[in-house]
């Protein structure tokens, strides 16, 4: 019997949706279980205190009898299953330090927008956009410059998990969910080809195309 894949997560993109990028792109059937965005609603508050979520937060991923939580460990278990992890230790791990990079700025942004003290979130989305979007920006940029002319991905010939990783924050939280690159790329033409690979796949294509849509 096929194994049976439960991910869930609230109706957004932001932290499921690198799962959901890998699960298309390997063609892999899943359950997309969907609850409203509301962090004080019924839904949210009943699964958060059902016991099934290990620290009471969500994306988890339910798969044998296990139940894996914390969206970077969830992805990666995707990729080993399904295709999307490099070849050798080094390549993996140059994968982990791309993908790491792009987690930080999505933990910085999720804070941004969503701060303890609401009268901050002007200050610090500002912030964010100023200063450590660009940035870190340019530091992913610089990493595929040293890559082959040829290779358009994170890491080696291959699309992995890296580079949906990327793809699914800057396409998520920069360009709201819309196909163009965001204008934060315009000036980086390794990261903006490497956007548009990933966003042409044709399986990746064809979810973006159906996917629900979701304020973020
Ligand atoms: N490091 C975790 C963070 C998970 C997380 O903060 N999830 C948020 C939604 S994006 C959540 O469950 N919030 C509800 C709550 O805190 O009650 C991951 O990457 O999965």
């Amino acid at each position: 019997m096929a194994t049976t894949y439960k991910l869930t997560y609230y109706n957004l993109r932001a932290r499921g949706e690198p799962t959901r990028l890998a699960f298309a792109y390997a063609g892999v059937e899943y359950d997309d279980v969907r609850i409203p965005f509301d962090p004080k609603g019924e839904e949210w508050l009943a699964l958060k205190h059902s016991g099934r979520c290990p620290f009471g937060l969500i994306p988890i991923l339910e798969v044998e009898g296990v139940t894996l939580c914390q969206s970077m460990a969830i992805l990666r278990f995707v990729a080993k299953r399904h295709g999307l992890m490099p070849s050798n230790d080094l390549q993996q791990a140059k994968a982990d330090m791309f993908a790491e990079g792009v987690y930080d700025l999505e933990n910085e942004i999720v804070r941004a927008m969503f701060p303890a003290d609401p009268t901050q979130q002007k200050a610090l989305m500002e912030k964010f956009n100023r200063e450590s979007l660009p940035r870190q920006t340019k530091y992913f940029e610089k990493i595929l410059e040293q890559n082959p002319k040829d290779e358009v991905y994170c890491v080696g010939n291959k699309l992995s998990f890296a580079d949906i990783c990327f793809f699914s924050f800057y396409n998520a939280y920069i360009a709201k969910g819309q196909l163009d690159p965001p204008v934060v790329l315009k000036d980086c033409p390794r990261l903006a080809a490497l956007y548009k690979k990933v966003r042409d796949e044709p399986k990746i294509k064809e979810w973006i195309e159906k996917r629900p849509e979701t304020a973020l």
